[in-house]
């Protein structure tokens, strides 16, 4: 069940913590009316949409001013979730914000769920779900990349694609439908085939970004591996840009493995330094070396580091195919070398852009940042279904054909939100912060 709109709604949208400013949010029928009552300054009321006052937020009971504040008036349709709405902004302190908050409360609101004001957008047409969906991804984005594409559903990149495949469909059904209800017209043949096999290929170049969407979004975990001493501290570091991990000469430097967050070319990375492998009798590094081998079984990425400059290690056990070889102190005279790796010298820095490019590209495929890209599973669930529907339509009779594009564009649709049950979009905004 889905809350109610006719609620006024207030709620902090600010972060916990105190900052300069903090903002107390309040939407609903309701909202000037009870901004009004909290209010000393111009009589939010009376005051026409897209206005901001100065005045005090004040306690209507006692009559203390609780914080100087500017009160910013928005009237609907023209505000974030298309009622009237009001915002405070006050001083960032936690204790003004809940002040006021609890004032609110007194004066009639409603304290709002998770996701509530986006919730209410969406509900009110303000925007789609894959819109309101990207509001969140804008409001966690932890790098560049994520931040961009998260900007491109919220300015309906993805939404349009959709209806243009969703358009294409539409036109093929009402084709067939033609052909079906007045065969004895001729009705020329459509191209159905074409056009199923179009929005097959439109719909299988975005299925390919959703690793890619996936990871800037999750972010990915990589593992430094290899022998002792190959150099995997001192790469961590280089790749960090500052000193986190012990380095040293003797063997078996890094008993533990540790992490580190990590933006690596727009992807956030947890960089997991590892003990060095290798067989031992010293239970405390065996366990080390055991830490090392479950690090790397977890990881997305796995970098196994050798010494190039030494001779050359057993590989230990490891999943290849998610693996990037590397040689180590590249600045050194070499005593093997491997085309299939990358040479860096954490030393000098030689190889690390390289690296960094490889490790890019092995995370997020060749998905190309001018496209959008699908950053949700449940957009990809969608597009998956789709396909499969018109996959049955390729070659069909055409009843059963127009059948089967109808169930497609079902599909397509819940992506935007047309059809959609309540129970998904009230677990969507279950995962928004409240205030948003
Ligand atoms: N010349 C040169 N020396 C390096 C380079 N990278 C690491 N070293 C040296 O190699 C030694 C081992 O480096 P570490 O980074 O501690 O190696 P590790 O793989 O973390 O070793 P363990 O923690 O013992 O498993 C240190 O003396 C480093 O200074 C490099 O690129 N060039
Ligand atoms: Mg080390």
């Amino acid at each position: 069940m889905l809350p109610r709109l006719s609620d006024t709604i207030a709620a902090v949208a600010t972060p916990p913590g105190s900052g300069g400013v903090g903002v107390v949010r309040l939407s609903g029928p309701e909202a000037l009316e009870i901004a009004a009552r909290v209010w000393r300054g111009h009589d939010p009321r009376t005051s026409p949409g897209g206005r901001f006052w100065h005045g005090w937020v004040t306690d209507p009971e006692s009559g203390d001013v609780v914080d100087e504040a500017l009160l910013l008036v928005f009237r609907a349709p023209h505000s974030y979730t298309g009622q009237d709405a009001v915002e405070f902004q006050t001083h960032g302190s936690p204790a003004v914000l809940r002040r006021v908050l609890e004032l609110l409360l007194a004066a009639g609101a409603r304290a709002a769920g998770p996701g509530e004001f986006t919730l209410r957008a969406y509900l009110n047409g303000r925007m789609d779900l894959a819109q309101a969906e990207s509001v969140l991804a804008v409001v966690e984005a932890e790098s560049e990349t994520a931040r961009r594409q998260a900007l491109r559903g919220l300015t309906r990149a993805l939404s349009q694609k959709i209806e243009g495949m969703s358009r294409k469909l539409l036109d093929l059904l009402a084709h067939i439908q033609a052909l079906l209800d007045y065969p004895e017209e001729g009705v020329e043949p459509h191209e159905a085939e074409r056009v199923l096999r179009e929005v097959i290929a439109e719909i299988d170049r975005l299925r390919a970004t959703a690793r890619a969407g996936q990871r800037v979004r999750e972010g990915a975990r990589l593992a430094l591996v290899g022998a002792p001493n190959a150099g995997k501290s001192s790469l961590l570091n280089a790749l960090l840009g500052y000193e986190r991990a012990l380095v040293h000469h003797e063997p078996g430097t890094t008993r533990d493995y540790l992490e580190a967050p990590l933006e690596l070319e727009g992807v956030p990375l947890v960089a997991v330094d590892t003990a060095g492998v290798r067989a031992t009798d010293d239970p405390v590094e065996a366990a080390g070396v055991a830490r090392a081998l479950e690090a790397a079984r977890a990881a997305d990425l796995i970098l196994y580091l050798a010494d190039r400059s030494a001779p050359r290690p057993e590989p230990p056990e490891l999943p290849w195919k998610r693996t990037l070889k590397v040689a180590t102190k590249a600045d050194l005279p070499a005593a093997w070398r491997d085309p299939e790796a990358i040479e860096v010298s954490a030393l000098t820095g030689a190889g690390l852009d390289a690296l960094r490019r490889a490790i890019r590209e092995r995370l997020l495929g060749a998905a190309d940042e001018g496209e959008v890209w699908i950053t949700h599973e449940r957009h990809l669930e969608a597009l998956n279904e789709a396909r499969a529907h018109l996959e049955q339509a390729l070659g069909a009779e055409d009843d059963l054909m127009g059948m089967s594009v109808e169930a497609a564009l079902e599909a397509l649709a819940r992506i935007t939100g047309e059809t959609v049950d309540e129970a998904v979009v009230a677990r969507i905004f279950q995962n928004f912060c409240v205030g948003k």
